[in-house]
């Protein structure tokens, strides 16, 4: 009788480490199984950032000849359907899991091999990048819960912070244990990268210099309200071959991308109609009110865009808006309706009126609901012409979900490993020259 042995890993930047452990697990029978961790559950279990893609990992495996199967691993609970599954005798781990799978026992034999000391994916990873200085631009409400997050990605310091209320950086600075700069090139002199999150209308100013200075740069949402100018801004991060990113913080989150994904499968038929609403009641004397692009398309316009510009792309054919405005010219409610072919899209952003806050993706064979927050919860549910026939999905969201689109900023920084993010440059743009038309012209 034969023996099959399966073990588990993300097995980023495959090193002799790995190797050993394969090896020894093979050892243990005749049939060597390995489950290779997805990107999304890698990140469910904490680990942000993977250099390698699913596919390189898996090829990694292979290649060392050591293993019969290589599969996927995307859930908790699998190890115990995949042991059933494939009638394995031995479950192996490395000793850093000692005691963590002893509830499979009941399944088959669980062996702790001994870990290879002094090697690591993270060693490896900061030997070959070495740590990403950020320094903050701006320090208001964003930027503490920014620190938190960050604090979660491998390889990430945040050195420094610029604002030009010194006293207010310095108290910040402070607080967080950073350095505040009184010049903002001094602090582009310091540090890898900059995270902008000062008022929308000051955006592209701090982003400009930051990429002639040749930093990486993350940027708030809206980056900026016009086209040209971020048309202009990506060809610069090009010519200077740093990174620019938006913020746009639901792209990034493991909840939407499945979202996504389930669209794409095809389950719902061809999207025809998508509703995004989100309004939050906003004391009038905050910031989001204030400056010459206050109001709530601009605040939270990019959120109901997003899946819009996802699933119809970049251009349309019509885009109309209503905005109900404050006494200082501030629109407290906005909708919009975007029309490309037959298809057509309404979004609705409020600061100063009330709605259901949902996303609703309306397609050829069912439809998809997302009740509030959508954009930050990770739980959507398919629904049918049958009311019964419902299918529901819960989506990891951890903390803030920043961490999510912070850790993509440190994998297009240092492993280049797609050639866009998950937010694309044409559809950053996209969302400028939307912004823009919304504030040129008051339909
Ligand atoms: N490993 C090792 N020696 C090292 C580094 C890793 O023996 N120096 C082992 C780990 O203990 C693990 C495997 O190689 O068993 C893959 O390691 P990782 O890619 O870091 O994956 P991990 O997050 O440990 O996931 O069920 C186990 C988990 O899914 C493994």
């Amino acid at each position: 009788m034969s023996r099959t042995v399966i073990t588990y890993g993300v097995f980023d930047q495959f090193h002799e480490g790995h190797r050993r452990l394969l090896e020894r697990a093979r050892a243990l029978g005749d049939v060597l199984i390995v489950g290779v961790t997805t990107e999304e559950f890698a990140q469910e279990r904490g680990k942000y950032t993977t250099a390698d893609s699913l596919e390189e990992r898996m090829e990694n495996v292979r290649k060392t000849g050591l293993a019969d199967q290589v599969i996927v691993e995307y859930a908790y609970g699998q190890k115990r359907e995949d042991i059933r599954k494939y009638h394995a005798d031995v479950f192996a781990a490395g000793s850093d899991w000692t005691g963590k799978f002893d509830e499979l026992r009941d399944l088959c034999e669980v062996v702790y091999l001994e870990r290879t000391p002094g090697i690591s994916s993270s060693d490896i990873r900061n030997r070959k990048y070495p740590e990403v200085k950020l320094g903050l631009v701006g320090n208001g409400r964003i930027a503490p819960r920014f620190m938190r997050e960050a604090a979660f990605i491998k390889g990430l310091t945040i050195s420094g912070v610029y604002n030009p209320h010194t006293e207010s950086a310095e108290r910040f600075a402070q607080m967080h244990n950073i350095r505040a700069y009184a010049e903002y090139e001094e602090m582009l002199e310091t540090c890898d990268a900059v995270y902008v999150c000062t008022p929308h209308e000051t955006h592209g100013e701090y982003v400009r210099k930051a990429l002639q200075a040749g930093r990486h740069v993350l940027c708030e949402k809206p980056m900026v309200l016009s086209g040209r100018e971020a048309q202009e801004l990506y060809a610069l991060a090009k010519t200077q071959d740093v990174i620019l990113m938006e913020a746009m913080k639901t792209a990034y989150t493991p909840g939407f991308r499945k979202l996504l994904e389930v669209v794409h499968s095809g389950v719902i038929g061809e999207v025809c109609d998508i509703d995004a609403s989100f309004t939050r009641l906003t004391d009038p004397s905050l910031r989001e009110w204030r400056g010459p692009c206050g109001g709530s398309f601009a605040e939270v316009g990019s959120y109901v865009l997003l899946p819009v510009i996802k699933l119809y792309g970049t251009e349309f054919d019509e885009i109309r808006s209503w905005s109900v405005r404050n006494e200082e010219g501030k629109d407290s409610y906005t909708k919009m309706i975007l029309r490309k072919g037959e298809r057509s899209a309404t979004v609705r952003t409020g600061l100063g009126v009330k709605t259901e806050g949902q996303l609703i993706l309306s397609g050829t064979k069912g439809y998809i609901l997302a009740e509030a927050p959508w954009w930050k919860s990770g739980k959507f549910e398919i629904r049918r012409e049958d009311p019964e026939d419902r299918t529901a999905f819960a989506i990891p969201y951890h903390g803030d979900g920043m961490r999510y689109e912070i850790g993509e900023f440190m994998n297009m920084i240092e492993g280049h490993k797609r050639k866009e993010s998950l937010f694309s440059p044409a559809e950053s743009i996209c969302m400028a020259i939307i912004m823009e038309r919304f504030f040129s012209r008051h339909d």
